[in-house]
């Protein structure tokens, strides 16, 4: 039997997924991206500085990954200094960004899947049975009353939280959650100049000034949101953990890792940084080799040549391609699948000896739920791993406010040269983001973007080997082949955003 499972909501863009189930259990996955883009097309022939603007509106969810990853790729390319400023400056709008992100997602996208929005109807009165509820609710919408669940309602069949006291009070820090998004959100816009799309963000540094009064202000929306970590997300997490113990051993991807590392430490950008960068494989942790990755495209609907390295970048779309099912081209490194994500910037991190806050946590939450490292690979670990990079990135943000030289350079001077090619990475919440430019006659002859969630929602590669989406949903037992709520908690458990895959 084949089911789509789309449109997938609850996420970013036009995403299909498709499985196969043979005796409730899903035997084979495509993910599909709906849409074409072509930021990449776009980009030829402007001016390289135009880059770190244009490549930021792929995304309203993580557009300062790409304005950082586009002014790492420069500074590369131009051989910048970059002022101490720039770079704290640089990072203290990037961390900023990945604390919104990651309250975002487990609230507004992945709680309900898990938390019971029924549990209200008992405080308004009304009998908690679906079908009952379903035909109330649509009664509401009929008759334009407004009501606290509508909007979560019909829902997926499944098992959800059976304890009250524990959904009311998800619910109540979902609403709270949006709040404290708003004020992660304004930290960025302290150095950045605006959400989403940020002005001040340039290769070299930022345009902002190096005061006071906004190291202050940026520290007093950190220290909120800090607070909301500890208190009500961090607990979240654990009871969600507690009532869905199987959900460690659900969802499992079917490759390696790979994580950039997350903010860099010094001025030379790719020595140090707070999260460790590596490709971990086999418990073994080594160094990224950019020219180890290609993109295949035998199943993606593009007619440029596939397998191509990130520097031979080529965009030619091909809607109609035989064989092809989606837009998001298939990543490899080489040629082998990678996760990316908050689970590979921690397991990367934790297994090269890295952050001794990560390994410490790791630790004590693998105790906590009588798991190992490894289990980090699952719907949970992928929760969890964000909750644990959301801990880490806050206190980070403190102690880098901290460093700012009041008064001092934010920027390096640009001067673009007349031909240059250049790289640049970064971690997105989603993961591992790598832009890379070439630049000729003073303008951009060729940029290539390898996001996140083209990684991780890549179709089959040329040889046939699927997708890192499409392996952890394989082997999955659906209770239900025709709601298959198991199949969504993995999807959302990687949080893919299709704007950015197919960019
Ligand atoms: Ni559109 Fe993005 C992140 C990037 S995901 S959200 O995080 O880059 O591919």
């Amino acid at each position: 039997m084949k089911v789509d499972l789309g449109p997938v909501t609850r996420i970013e863009g036009h995403l299909n997924v498709k499985t196969t189930i043979e005796n409730d259990q899903i035997v084979d996955a495509q993910c599909m991206g709906e849409m074409f883009r072509g930021f990449e097309v776009i980009l030829r022939g402007r001016d390289p500085l135009d880059a770190q603007q244009i490549t930021q509106r792929i995304c309203g969810v993580c557009p300062y990954a790409h304005a950082i990853a586009s002014s790492y790729a420069q500074e590369n390319a131009y051989g910048l200094q970059v002022p101490p400023n720039g770079r704290i400056m640089h990072n203290l709008i990037q961390g900023a960004n990945h604390l919104y992100d990651y309250l975002l997602h487990f609230y507004q996208l992945s709680a309900l899947d898990f938390v019971d929005v029924t549990s209200i109807l008992k405080y308004t009165g009304k009998d908690a049975d679906l079908r009952k509820i379903k035909e109330w609710v649509q009664a509401e919408f009929a008759s334009g009353k407004a009501y606290p669940g509508a909007p979560f309602l019909p829902r997926l069949n499944g098992c959800y939280i059976v304890d009250d006291e524990l959904n009311i009070g998800a619910l109540k820090h979902y609403v709270e959650a949006m709040e404290i998004q708003k004020k992660a959100n304004r930290a960025a816009t302290v150095f950045g100049g605006k959400f989403p799309h940020a002005t001040a963000i340039f290769p070299g540094g930022c345009t902002q000034d190096a005061r006071i009064d906004l190291i202050a202000t940026y520290q007093s929306f950190i220290r909120e949101t800090r607070e909301f970590i500890h208190s009500r997300y961090i607990p979240d997490i654990v009871a969600v953990a507690e009532n869905f113990p199987e959900y460690w051993h659900i969802g499992a991807s079917k490759g390696g890792f790979l994580s950039y590392g997350l903010l860099p430490l010094s001025a030379e950008r790719n020595s140090g940084r707070l999260l460790a960068p590596g490709v971990l494989q086999g418990g073994m942790v080594k160094p990224v080799d950019y020219g180890l990755i290609t993109q295949d495209v035998g199943h993606a609907k593009y007619s440029s040549p596939s397998g191509l390295k990130i520097s031979e970048s080529s965009l030619t779309p091909d809607p109609a391609k035989k064989g092809a099912y989606t837009w998001t081209k298939a990543p490899r490194y080489d040629g082998r699948v990678m996760e990316v994500g908050p689970a590979a910037r921690i397991l990367v991190d934790y297994h090269a000896g890295g952050n001794k806050t990560v390994k410490g946590l790791v630790d004590t939450y693998a105790a906590m739920f009588g798991i190992t490292a490894d289990n980090l690979n699952s719907v949970l670990g992928r929760h969890l791993c964000r909750a644990v990079n959301a801990v880490v990135i806050a206190d980070f943000l403190l102690e880098e406010s901290e460093r700012i030289d009041p008064g001092g350079k934010t920027m390096a001077d640009i001067v673009v040269p007349a031909t240059a090619e250049g790289y640049g990475v970064t971690e997105a919440s989603r993961g591992a983001l790598l832009h890379y430019i070439r630049i000729a006659d003073y303008k951009i002859a060729a940029y290539e973007c390898v996001v996140p969630t083209t990684w991780n929602a890549s179709p089959r590669d040329d040889k046939g080997q699927p997708g890192t989406m499409e392996s952890a949903l394989v082997g999955t037992k659906v209770a239900d082949p025709e709601d298959q709520i198991e199949a969504v908690r993995i999807i959302h458990s990687f949080d893919p955003c299709i704007a950015c895959s197919v960019h």
